[in-house]
């Protein structure tokens, strides 16, 4: 094939629409190059990146010691399929197992996959050791969630924009409000043959909705009061992002079954993991599951490296303290399309009011202008999530920005 001439924005868009899925609608700007909380686009224009790959690079672009691993071990050992052991496997779920505290993972490489993990664990346990009868196990997932894309996953989603036109649905899956510990209790007391109940501790893709105090030790109370697995989906609000190890430890619970993905490669390659214990996990067989890339030598290097970094730099901390700072700025910016600013961390979202004639988009097409990215969610939501390695500096030049868009924009209506 003819060498690729440097490839400008607009080349690079049209090739993606000539050639690619229309799967997506992105924002349109191109990015070639990425380091830290910044990336670049072919014509060298810099911008902050406040959507994270929603949330895979909470360690920041191109981290150098992840990076550093990927190419150590890359030029050792890629893959091997698990139809052998190899060296990094093993260290690898005793370190990752040893930093959460769980007895045992299942390695998978993306979210829903982890997901799916999930689930299928849920209904083996529910089976083999709750004595629920064969095919009667039931999951419990909560309105505005999102799991991932694949058929078990949209068959748990309430968004028609993510299950519409992809039936027949998964069947055994129930569905109540969120942050209703009530509701959850109703459907527990109704149905013995409850498995588990899957959900996000802060839902993302919703936009960034924050559930009641309370809502997590009440999830868990009463998963353990009727023998239900609590099945935490933290692929985007684990690792440090909502300023906390997990989102879950800000009740200081612990799942029985606790999902991750995302940034636990450092947004290098997909990485995810299920982390639970013996009595759970060891109901899978050896054959019953698994993936080809599944627990990797080059993913188990990488996720190593790239949770150690987590820690060696305090960026639940970082997340913490400049997520306040962050929050506590924008709810200062007087605008009438500012209807309100919620999250946790550097997990943040501002609800837009396009009764003034700007959408969400828009809004973010105007700080795009201004060298920031974010995007919105579900309509009239931008989310904000940095890398957690942003510094104090850079989120206030980051809050000048965001405030100078909604300063200089020419009133409507
Ligand atoms: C897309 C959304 C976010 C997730 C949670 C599992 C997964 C995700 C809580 C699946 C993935 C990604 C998917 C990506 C965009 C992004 C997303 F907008 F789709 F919903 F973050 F909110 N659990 N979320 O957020 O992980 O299989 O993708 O590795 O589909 O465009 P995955």
């Amino acid at each position: 094939m003819e060498k690729m001439l440097k490839i400008d924005s607009q080349t690079a868009m049209d090739l993606e629409n000539q050639y690619g899925a229309h799967n997506y609608a992105p924002i349109k700007v191109v990015v070639s190059e990425a380091k830290g909380v910044f990336v670049w686009d072919p014509e060298g224009k810099r911008y902050y990146d406040f959507l994270s790959a929603y949330s895979a690079v909470n360690q920041g672009h191109c981290h150098p010691r992840i990076i550093n691993a990927l190419i150590e071990q890359a030029k050792k050992v890629t893959l091997t399929s698990r139809a052998f052991y190899n060296n990094k496997l093993g260290e690898y779920e005793k370190y990752i197992t040893e930093y959460f505290g769980y007895e045992k993972v299942l390695p998978m490489n993306t979210g829903v996959e982890g997901g799916e993990t999930a689930i299928k664990l849920a209904r083996r346990w529910g089976y083999d050791v709750k004595g629920i009868p064969k095919n009667e196990a039931k999951i419990i997932f909560v309105e505005g969630n999102f799991h991932g894309r694949t058929l078990a996953a949209v068959s748990g989603s309430t968004d028609p924009s993510s299950y519409e036109g992809f039936g027949p649905y998964v069947p055994g899956f129930l569905k109540i409000p969120y942050n209703d510990l009530k509701a959850l209790e109703e459907s527990l007391k109704a149905d013995p043959y409850i498995a588990g109940f899957m959900f996000e501790p802060i839902q993302g893709e919703a936009g960034v909705v924050v559930p009641d105090d309370g809502y997590l030790k009440g999830v868990r109370d009463l998963c353990t009061q009727y023998n239900v697995l609590m099945m935490a989906d933290e692929v985007q609000t684990g690792l440090c992002r909502t300023g906390r190890m997990l989102a879950c430890d800000w009740e200081n619970v612990k799942p029985d079954i606790l999902i991750l993905g995302k940034a636990l490669s450092g947004g290098t390659i997909p990485v995810s993991a299920v982390l639970s214990s013996d009595e759970i996990i060891l109901t899978i067989q050896p054959g019953e599951h698994g993936s080809t890339y599944g627990g990797n030598p080059l993913a188990c290097a990488v996720a190593m490296e790239a949770l150690q970094v987590l820690k060696d730099e305090n960026m639940s901390e970082n997340a913490n303290r400049l997520g306040e700072i962050l929050k506590a700025e924008l709810k200062k910016i007087e605008s009438p399309m500012i209807e309100l600013i919620r999250g946790k961390g550097l997990f943040i979202a501002m609800v837009i009011n396009e009764k003034h004639g700007y959408t969400a988009y828009d809004i973010c097409y105007e700080f795009m202008s201004r060298g920031l990215l974010a995007k919105p969610t579900h309509g009239n939501i931008v989310r904000f999530a940095p890398p957690l390695v942003i510094t104090e500096e850079q989120i206030r030049e980051c809050v000048d920005i965001i405030k100078d868009t909604f300063k200089s924009l020419p009133k409507k209506v």
